[in-house]
């Protein structure tokens, strides 16, 4: 493409059912808003697009879980993500969400586009139901056996081991996620995208118009599921979390969340073009506007194959110039995970780390999954700080604006003649913006990033070599080159590192008092500047920049991630879905009562029961319980509980049981009693 007249850059948008971590912010968030930070500091048009993806099964289960509705799972979570990413310094243009008016109206229009122009199939098929739960089983409803990888996890609408988008009905052995329900099949009716109408098309763009420019990643999986053949693919749900089908016939269902969750990069832009005054069009049906989407490698399918399909099938719209999706980031050598609270969740770290938004931007993007999956650890993160961050940028613009002060009271002093290494240098100084943006244009955000750090090395390795500390003692006029030269790099730091380290590049901006009201200084003006801060400037005081962090902080960080992985663990052990809703009647035909144990004893050859005597204010009876596992005989004697005194006795190894005790458990999986303490033996549990 000829250089672009403007960008439209979007990120995936995550779902609203937990908040950000550290995966989500070096697989798509930090390079994106290193990009759109590059393109707008080089006098680009940007619209850097984002917002919540508010519909979909996961939020469906979230709301279940938590008790509540799915609105109020994602007013929540969006409030939470949106925060964050302000607060990390990430600079959308636009932040919406799916829920929004403005989203629903742009992906109704858009199917009944489709739709009229003939562009779907409407079928009626046979698709996994839950008898159970009355519902039928799509996306993230049905776990099963992938037909590609094996993988025994597989959602019903794509296997993420693999990256394969699947059908539900594809899946081997598929098994309710709401009930564990083997499903039947059952007939309801569906509109479908013929992806194998598009195949052609998909082929000459992708496999022979962007064999080159994406990466291998993601150009190797879009070929692998187009060599396999596409199908088509229903574009509609049986779900009442949604965008209603707005088609005849499709009362009771909505839009597909895939279908309607890229549209919602189309929605946030006319959301912000509407406020800023702009037209959105150009943005989306230019074809001088480079569109790139910003992504994990679990949304490829999604973003180089289904969207695109549905923008062409459209008509009217631009494709994607480039996908650059990562690789995923593990955590501590563990698979990141929302559900087992394997994470490092932005908005702790926000807590934990304040002001300290660079370092966790500089050590992911130093780290980021690129090419292959990548680990992040806290020694790693650390270890970037101190060695990096703190030993080499903070280091020599501490040097340069202490000794500048000192020397000079602040004042850039005026250069004498510059011999050839400090003509190097500056040339050197000059060739980083290019070196730089050519890394960035090439989605190469890790080498950026160290191309930044060495220019800080240059400087560092420049002052260390020319030692000003020494030289002033004999040479005055040697000292200011030599200062001047220092306070050039650092100003061409705090220029070039605004994409990768914003608040530093600000801090130290304020620093070196290059503010717009007294200089200015721009990407490409570090190479073309003669001079980036002339003689008789005035600089500010010195301010560290970063500091140094210690063992004790890294190892707080890693005990939360043990002791919160211990404590989900369990949590994630005992929470058992909703049984099915019982009538008032049927509670109060239960006959609990506040009991004392009286006697215990174990029942011999038996590895759980205790034989009890129990005094339940009625009678003292007889009671086998399974709890010798947890409990001693003697340690239960004396204990307040809680008995189910009406159940019909049972014979526990020839014992007759005359009732049972309600017990419940710790997260680390011992039993406890639901103990009444304050409650006077005899007293039935009552509801209020
Ligand atoms: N919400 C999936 C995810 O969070 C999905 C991305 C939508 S992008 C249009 O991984
Ligand atoms: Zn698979």
């Amino acid at each position: 493409m000829n250089k672009p007249k403007r960008y439209t850059i979007t990120t995936a948008l995550p779902y609203t059912n937990g908040p950000i971590h550290i995966g989500h912010l070096a697989g798509v968030y930090v390079p994106a808003d290193i990009y759109a930070r590059y393109l707008r500091l080089t006098g680009n048009d940007v619209a850097f697009i984002g917002g919540s993806d508010e519909h979909g099964v996961p939020i469906t289960i979230k709301a279940k879980n938590e008790g509540v509705s799915p609105q109020d799972v994602v007013d929540k979570y969006h409030a939470i993500i949106k925060k964050s990413f302000e607060d990390f310094g990430i600079t959308y243009d636009n932040y919406s969400r799916t829920t929004a008016p403005i989203h629903h109206e742009t992906a109704s229009e858009f199917f009944k586009t489709l739709n009229e122009k003939g562009e779907f199939i409407e079928e009626t098929t046979e698709q996994l139901y839950d008898e159970d739960a009355n519902q039928f089983l799509a996306d993230r409803f049905v776990t099963g056996t992938c037909p590609k990888c094996g993988n025994e996890d597989a959602y019903g609408d794509q296997c993420e081991n693999c990256g394969t988008s699947l059908n539900a009905t594809d899946l081997i052995n598929p098994k309710s996620a709401l009930t564990g329900n083997v499903p039947t099949l059952k007939q309801t009716k569906h509109w479908f995208l013929p992806l194998d109408k598009h195949e052609s098309f998909l082929k000459e763009w992708i496999l022979e118009g962007h064999k080159k420019d994406w990466k291998p990643n993601v150009y190797g999986q879009c070929k692998s599921w187009i060599d396999d053949g596409l199908r088509p693919r229903a574009v509609t749900r049986d779900l009442d979390w949604g965008i209603p089908v707005p088609a005849e016939g499709g009362e009771g269902k909505v839009l597909y969340v895939w279908f309607d969750a890229p549209i919602g990069y189309i929605s946030s832009t006319k959301e912000w073009a509407a406020r800023e005054g702009k037209d959105w069009e150009p943005y989306w049906k230019d074809k001088d506007t480079k569109l790139v989407h910003f992504i994990g490698k679990d949304n490829i399918v999604f973003h180089c194959i289904i969207f695109p399909a549905m923008l062409k099938a459209e008509g009217s719209y631009i494709l994607p110039d480039n996908v650059p999706a990562n690789e995923f980031l593990n955590l501590e050598g563990n698979k990141l995970s929302t559900s087992k609270n394997w994470a490092v969740w932005l908005p702790e770290y926000l807590e934990d780390f304040p002001g300290q938004q660079d370092v966790l931007r500089y050590a992911l993007n130093a780290n980021a999954p690129e090419t292959k999956d990548n680990d992040f650890t806290w020694k790693d993160f650390q270890a970037r700080n101190n060695n990096e961050l703190v030993a080499i940028f903070g280091n020599f613009i501490n040097r340069v604006v202490v000794l500048t002060n000192k020397y000079y009271e602040g004042i850039v002093p005026e250069p004498a003649e510059f011999n050839e290494v400090d003509e190097e240098t500056l040339a050197s100084v000059k060739a980083y913006p290019d070196v730089i943006a050519s890394s960035i244009e090439r989605y190469r955000f890790r080498e950026a990033g160290q191309e930044l750090m060495n220019l800080a090395r240059l400087g560092n390795k420049y002052l260390a070599d020319a030692e000003p500390w020494k030289v002033i003692k004999e040479d005055e006029a040697r000292t200011k080159t030599i200062m001047y030269v220092a306070l050039q790099i650092a100003s061409a730091l705090a220029t070039l590192s605004e994409p990768f380290l914003p608040f530093t590049s600000e801090k130290l901006k304020n620093i070196l008092n290059i503010t717009s009201s007294v200089l200015e200084s721009s990407w490409n003006e570090v190479s073309t500047k003669k001079v980036l801060l002339p003689a008789g400037h005035q600089i500010g005081k010195a301010e560290l920049l970063f500091s140094k962090i210690e063992d004790d902080t890294i190892q707080k960080q890693l005990d939360k991630l043990e002791a919160s992985k211990k404590a989900n663990e369990a949590a994630n052990k005992t929470v058992e879905p909703q049984k099915e809703t019982i009538a008032f009647d049927d509670f109060t035909k239960l006959d609990i009562r506040v009991g004392t144990i009286l006697e215990a004893e174990k029942m011999p050859k038996t590895k759980k029961l205790l034989k009890l005597k129990v005094d339940t204010g009625i009678d003292t009876r007889t009671i086998v319980s399974g709890i010798a596992e947890s409990f001693t005989a003697e340690e239960v004697i004396g204990k307040r509980v809680t008995v189910l005194v009406n159940l019909a006795p049972r014979a526990l190894r020839g014992v007759e049981s005359q009732g049972m005790i309600l017990m419940t458990e710790t997260p680390e999986g011992k039993l406890v009693f639901v103990n009444p303490d304050d409650a006077s033996v005899g007293n039935g549990l009552q509801i209020s």
